[in-house]
């Protein structure tokens, strides 16, 4: 019989252990140094993610600079966004800030809107919901229903209007709740109120959303100069939206018309910093007091 000299069986052996732990400190090795550059990568993350961040407040702090100056008019840029025009001897001028920059590392990008270019949840009449509703596409009877709950739940009483909402019926939904019977404090509230569904709030594909139409702040008169044709049908009636908009074509109007405004006070801001790839947006409603501006509420994230 032919038998390995056991020497030779020990060295084979030992080869064995000593490549077993060779692979072992490898695998170790490899998986520290995965770890680590995982970590540095999240760590640069969150560097950029940072930064992207305070990029966003800057452009927000641009923005309540342009607030607080001293203008006399608001209008509309092309966008649909608020620009502010100032009094001087020729008339008015409209300022054309740089809304997008370059700074440090990353960019900042903000625009704002007037929130007087909207339909005022706390003041509005039905008539001028259900118009908005209807120009918003939605089915009769679901427009009713959302008018007539914006109204009860502003409303001191508990009494539901033909077809809105008070306490008893909120408090037989999912997750109950009651009718606030005072008024708004935020436009995002009226995707409480029933009818309000996060496709008529937010908007499809295909239809905008309610919720970029309506504003629970201002004192419910309508800018003519920014306002949506939309906004002007509902509130002043499609006669005088008409006139508006032709006369909007070839300038903007200095002295109220229709029982409209022709300032604002009111704004939403939405800011972004980008950094590396990376976004960070922050959204906020500035009210104008004086050559103050303040902000009313402020949230991480785009206007929703
Ligand atoms: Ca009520």
């Amino acid at each position: 019989m032919n038998r390995m000299p056991s020497w030779r069986t020990e060295r084979g052996f030992s080869f064995v252990i000593s490549l077993f732990f060779i692979v072992l400190l490898m695998t170790i090795a490899g998986g520290l140094a995965y770890r680590v550059r995982a970590e540095a990568s999240a760590m640069n993350n969150f560097k950029d993610e940072t930064q992207a961040y305070y990029l966003a407040v800057a452009g927000l702090n641009r923005a309540i600079a342009e607030i607080s100056g001293d203008f006399a008019l608001v209008v509309r840029a092309e966008d649909g966004s608020a620009l502010f025009a100032v009094k001087n001897d020729e008339g008015y001028s409209i300022l054309r800030s740089t809304r997008e920059f370059d700074l440090g590392d990353g960019a900042v990008s903000y625009s704002i809107g007037d929130e007087r270019g909207k339909i005022n949840l706390n003041t509005a009449k039905k008539e001028t919901l259900l118009e908005l509703m209807r120009l918003l596409g939605v089915d009769g009877p679901d427009s009713g229903t959302i008018a007539d709950a914006i109204i009860d739940w502003r409303d001191e009483d508990h009494d539901a209007g033909f077809t809105g909402a008070e306490d008893d019926y909120y408090s037989s939904v999912a997750n109950p709740y009651g009718a606030k019977d005072d008024s708004f404090d935020t436009t995002g509230e009226a995707a409480l109120v029933k009818g309000m569904t996060k496709e008529v709030f937010h908007g499809t594909d295909d239809t905008p959303g309610a919720g970029a139409f309506l504003t629970a702040y201002g004192d419910g008169k309508v800018n003519v100069n920014t306002a949506d044709e939309k906004v002007l049908i509902a509130a002043l009636g499609a006669g005088a939206a008409a006139e508006i908009l032709s006369r909007r074509a070839t300038g903007y109007f200095e002295t109220p018309v229709h029982g409209g405004e022709v300032t604002s006070g009111v704004f939403s801001i939405t800011s972004r910093g980008t950094v590396r790839g990376l976004e960070a947006a922050l959204s906020a409603i500035v009210e104008k007091r004086g050559d103050r501006a303040v902000v009313l509420s402020f949230k991480p994230g785009p206007r929703s």
